[in-house]
């Protein structure tokens, strides 16, 4: 079948369906295409913090409802140094708070309203996509689906399609630069339907590793630490996972730690990724697409956020402005943003994790370094300022 739309969205993670339902909104014409089955999408457990640029978006597309109804906004959230808490109160710094509510709850909102919004969504297309003549002004993708060939036809494509998706790929290498560091651990998560051991999130850094303390929801938590690549989930069973949880977290929080059996189990590697331009001819990246940041910062899905933003607003200018400076500035403004939020999340990690070849120097510059946090409301407004989501 031949499709002729505006936009051709690839993925519906929350980049191309945040962006699908602002085109709508404002009369645009748009399709996603997405690899995978809507069931595997709404099962994939990844992002639990959301910054106001985030927040904001669902209220401009009125299905904000559920999220204020169900979610948690939180004024504050802890570094721990393996003893005490060291509370960052990101409303009295900054005015600001952010939203504990699960990706997957923000994905299956976008989904639900997706068809009462006009916005097709062809799922399972697997990995047939291919986008086509992006360096002219009628580009094209074409997938397969039930053993036909389709094909669809934009003025624009936008590539949501995640790190591993084609989008990236069909830019000529010729016209890029890529920016990657790759950190020596990754973080295995465990989510279960037990209490919080703390009403608001706890990074720690003990001697023994990282542990983040997070949650859902009031009975819901999710928790992660920093294992060696060379682990996996097997090496995990649930007990030793809790045992290392309620010493990593230290004595207060690890002692308020319900355990109960694992909902979901997996590891995550960390990286810092930066593809640049963002945009080339026809084609624009938005999110995982074009940048990777390890989570220790909550900033992927945010990004994702600030990206489809921007191109949501270039794109509106275009259609219904004919003004076309926007869309070529795309890629420019949205990369000041994730380069910012790439730094804090790298500093993050790098605070907060022990390294392969660390030395007693090193472990005591990061203590050294949370020592002055804590007492420098200095250093808290930046952390603060950072953790909330720079303005737009
Ligand atoms: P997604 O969510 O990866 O969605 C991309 C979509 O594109 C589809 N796709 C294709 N479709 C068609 N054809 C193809 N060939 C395709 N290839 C791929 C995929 O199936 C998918 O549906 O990217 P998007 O929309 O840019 O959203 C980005 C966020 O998902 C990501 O940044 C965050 O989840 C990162 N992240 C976190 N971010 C935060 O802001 N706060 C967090 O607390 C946080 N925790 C996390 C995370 C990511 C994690 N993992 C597993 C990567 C925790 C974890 C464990
Ligand atoms: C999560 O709840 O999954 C989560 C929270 C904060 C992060 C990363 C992940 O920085």
């Amino acid at each position: 079948m031949d499709y002729k739309t505006d936009v051709a969205i690839i993925g519906a993670g929350p980049a191309g369906l945040m962006l699908g339902h602002l085109l709508r909104q404002a009369g645009i014409g748009c399709i996603v295409v997405e690899r995978s089955s809507q069931e595997h999408v709404l099962g994939r457990i990844r992002a639990g913090v959301l910054e106001r640029v985030t927040t904001d978006i669902m209220d401009q597309l009125e299905l904000g409802g559920r999220m204020h109804a169900e979610g948690m906004p939180e004024d504050g959230f802890n570094l721990a140094d393996g003893e005490r808490l060291i509370r960052i109160d990101i409303k009295r710094l900054t005015g600001k708070q952010v939203m504990v509510y699960g990706q997957t709850e923000l994905t299956r909102d976008l989904i639900d309203a997706a068809a009462s919004r006009d916005l097709p969504v062809i799922w399972q297309t697997g990995d047939s996509v291919a986008v086509h003549q992006i360096d002219g002004e009628a580009p094209y993708v074409t997938f397969e689906k039930d053993g036909e060939t389709h094909r669809i036809d934009a003025r624009f494509i936008a590539g949501c399609d995640g790190f591993h998706g084609p989008s990236r790929r069909a830019i000529p290498v010729a016209s890029v630069k890529e920016y990657e560091h790759a950190y020596p651990f990754g973080w295995l998560g465990i989510l279960a339907d037990v209490p919080p051991c703390n009403p608001e999130l706890i990074y720690a850094n003990h001697e023994r590793g990282f542990a983040l303390a997070s949650m859902r929801s009031r009975t819901r938590s999710r928790y992660y630490i920093d294992v060696p690549l060379t682990e996996t989930v097997e090496d995990w069973p649930d007990d030793r996972l809790w045992d290392e949880l309620a010493v990593r977290l230290g004595p207060e929080a690890g002692a308020r730690i319900t355990r109960g059996p694992a909902l979901e189990k997996s590891i995550a590697p960390l990286r810092s990724y930066i593809f640049t331009p963002m945009q080339y001819g026809s084609l624009f990246l938005c999110g995982d697409a074009g940048h990777i940041v390890p989570p220790t910062g909550a900033k992927g899905l945010n990004l994702a956020a600030s990206d489809v933003a921007y191109l949501s607003r270039a794109l509106i200018a275009w259609f219904k402005k004919n003004d076309r400076e926007q869309v070529a500035g795309y890629s420019a403004l949205a990369l000041k943003r994730v380069w910012k939020a790439e730094r804090f999340s790298w500093y993050l990690t790098k605070l907060m994790h022990r390294f392969p070849g660390d030395g007693d120097f090193e472990r005591a510059m990061q203590v050294a370094e949370l020592d002055y946090i804590a007492n420098s409301e200095a250093m808290q407004t930046a952390i603060a300022e950072n953790y909330v989501g720079l303005p737009l």
